[in-house]
């Protein structure tokens, strides 16, 4: 079995610069290495720094509507949805160390496209489901799953240019929200969309929680078989834990309950895609940043079969 790395160092989705360094920093760590100690194949072919796109689009990428760099948004998350459709259906599975989390508009997209059946669980603090005309950052990584989904308001140049609604709301699972925005609240409840909130996690304990997500991505038929992306944002996290990211928010998952979400979904046997999102080693102190790429780095062994002993 092979897993393929696909490093994107893209901050494009958001504000602060340093999210780019995330892939390198992980890999630094070891996390190649200590992944083929798992017993996995691992391909790694160096990270995407998305030069070309950035150049183009180098200061001739304006607003649109709300959207904050659009094209160069659009742009990546394209080659990485091309990217990770060609690495999934050559049977291997991605692992995309990011980099901002618009970048799930692409590693979900190419699941899709590889696995139409294919479930996603978003470990966040946010839900990441702003529209174009809900957002008011303008970050486009608070809006990738509004564009997998095709809302109201997403079918807009240039992202319609390749974007499918390949999502549906019952294709998607949240855990760990404890951010969201007054529209995207309205979102969530007009979809349907089943959302573990921090609030559910203490109520439930974490066992429970991933228990009914993957109840729920399986149509509560008793069966555990329906492929799983899991986009891991690791702002989920307890600022504690993973202090080192773009919109820490406090009251996150610990350690341990981050780790048993991986854990439980590779135990399924069903995961086919992991990504390991907005480690931004430029903020916070040194040790801070430290702690959160060894965390990113553990999140993915996780996922990928490390088992404690
Ligand atoms: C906020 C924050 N909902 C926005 N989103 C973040 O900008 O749309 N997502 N930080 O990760
Ligand atoms: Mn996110
Ligand atoms: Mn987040
Ligand atoms: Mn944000």
């Amino acid at each position: 079995a092979s897993v393929q790395i696909l490093g994107c160092d893209f901050s494009g989705g958001q504000g602060k610069a340093g999210v780019d360094q995330g892939p390198s920093q992980l890999i630094q760590a070891g996390l190649q290495k200590q992944i083929a100690q798992l017993g996995w194949n691992v391909g790694y072919e160096g990270n995407e720094r998305y030069e070309r796109i950035v150049q183009e689009f180098a200061g001739k990428d304006a607003d649109i509507g709300q959207m904050k760099n659009p094209r160069t948004v659009n742009a990546v998350a394209r080659s990485v949805a091309d990217r990770v459709e060609a690495i999934s259906k050559a049977g291997d599975l991605p692992l995309t160390l990011g980099g901002d989390h618009s970048l799930g508009l692409g590693t979900v997209t190419g699941t899709l496209r590889s696995h139409p059946s294919a479930g996603v669980i978003w470990v966040d603090a946010h839900a990441d489901i702003n529209t174009p005309l809900t957002t008011d950052s303008g970050n486009l990584h608070g809006c990738p799953v509004s564009f997998l989904m095709g809302l109201e308001g997403c079918d807009v140049a240039p992202f319609n240019e390749w974007v499918q609604p390949l999502l549906k709301p019952e294709g998607i699972v949240y855990i760990g929200l404890r951010d969201i925005d007054v529209e995207e609240r309205k979102i969530l409840k007009e979809n349907n969309i089943k959302c573990f909130s921090m609030h559910h996690v203490d109520k439930y304990g974490i066992g429970r929680v991933v228990d009914m997500a993957l109840d729920h991505l399986n149509g509560n038929s008793g069966r555990r078989d329906r492929p799983i992306h899991l986009s891991f944002d690791v702002d989920g996290l307890d600022p504690s834990v993973a202090p080192s990211t773009g919109t820490p928010v406090r009251g996150g998952l610990t350690f341990r309950e981050g780790h048993y979400i991986c854990e439980t979904l590779h135990e399924t046997g069903c995961l086919v895609a992991v990504d390991i999102m907005e480690v931004n080693p430029s903020l916070m102190e040194q040790r801070d940043a430290e702690a959160t790429v060894a965390v990113g780095c553990s999140l993915a062994r996780s996922a990928l079969g490390e088992t404690l002993l």
